[in-house]
């Protein structure tokens, strides 16, 4: 018997342009995720890719590597240090897609570059984000997204974010929470077990098995500019970079102003949790046009 949602699999998210029409909003509520077709033009990507290299070429607490530490995994805390990720995080392309799906006034939570470097950037594996910010954060109700802004062209074969259809629709599913030691990772803090290829807490393999029959998986290849926003209750993943095209993602936890966790609940250093719960005042639309000077 053929499976309709299973079907829905072999092809890639549908693609929308404007994040506040009404056919987009429909698709989000459904899927749980929305693919934004070159949301930034080439300029535009171009300034922000001229901000890849000195986020790297520092190493500081907000850097993380791969096992293998000649590979940069992610660094966070971008829109406080990176004019040019400031700049995107209020970008107002962004505010508005993150405020008609979150429906209300929003704040940066969580921001990071996540590279996936060439031959070897690690896996994601298959999970929700709420249930970190739940448990390790005290975020009382999943009211929070993430925009994953391409930086480059994601592939098939450099480790696109895989996502579960419809699985938002469950809540926080039975998970399976690995409190071991983290391997490679020496006397690093707690936290980075939410932050490696050995995650604190992953779908329990029977939920992922099921999910994945009934609703299928789709990956988001894409264009450089284009932007996937998920759900934070979205199943999702990613595998290895198999090729040698990089796949950088700049991504922007935006949370609602009225679902910021207790100030006394949160315990993880501000580059994981953002203290600063003001709503966002979005940034000129043309702030990061090649001829313009970003604002201080
Ligand atoms: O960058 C990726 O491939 C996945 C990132 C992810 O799963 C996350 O930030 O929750």
């Amino acid at each position: 018997m053929r499976n309709e949602r299973a079907e829905h699999s072999a092809f890639r998210p549908e693609r929308v342009v404007l994040a506040s029409s009404a056919r987009a909003l429909d698709l989000y509520q459904r899927d749980g995720f929305l693919f934004l077709d070159s949301l930034f033009a080439s300029d535009e990507v171009e300034t922000l890719r001229g901000a890849i290299a000195s986020t790297l070429e520092g190493r500081s607490e907000r850097t993380v590597l791969e096992v293998d530490p000649a590979m940069v995994r992610s660094v966070y805390g971008i829109h406080e240090h990176e004019p040019r990720f400031a700049a995107l995080a209020r970008h107002p392309r962004l505010i508005a897609a993150a405020r008609q799906l979150l429906d209300g006034e929003v704040y940066v939570y969580q921001s990071k570059l996540n590279c996936k470097a060439v031959f070897g950037g690690d896996l994601w594996p298959w999970h929700q984000d709420f249930v970190f910010w739940q448990k390790e954060d005290g975020m009382p109700a999943p009211r929070a997204l993430t925009a994953a802004v391409f930086l480059d062209d994601v592939t098939e074969t450099n480790g696109p974010i895989a996502l579960i259809p419809g699985s938002h629709t469950e809540g926080v599913l039975v998970h399976d929470t690995y409190g071991g030691p983290q391997p490679g990772y020496g006397s690093a803090p707690a936290w980075i077990a939410n932050l490696t290829a050995k995650l604190k807490y992953t779908i329990e393999k029977d939920t992922f098995v099921r999910l994945a029959t009934t609703n299928g998986i789709v990956t988001a290849s894409g264009g450089a500019g284009s932007v996937l926003l998920f759900d934070c209750n979205t199943a999702h993943a990613s595998s290895v970079n198999l090729s040698p095209y990089p796949r950088t993602l700049a991504l922007f936890t935006y949370n609602r102003v009225d679902n910021a966790p207790a100030a006394e609940r949160i315990h993880r250093p501000s580059f994981l949790v953002s203290r600063n719960t003001e709503p966002i005042v979005p940034v000129a639309d043309d702030v990061l046009r090649p001829t313009l000077r970003l604002p201080a």
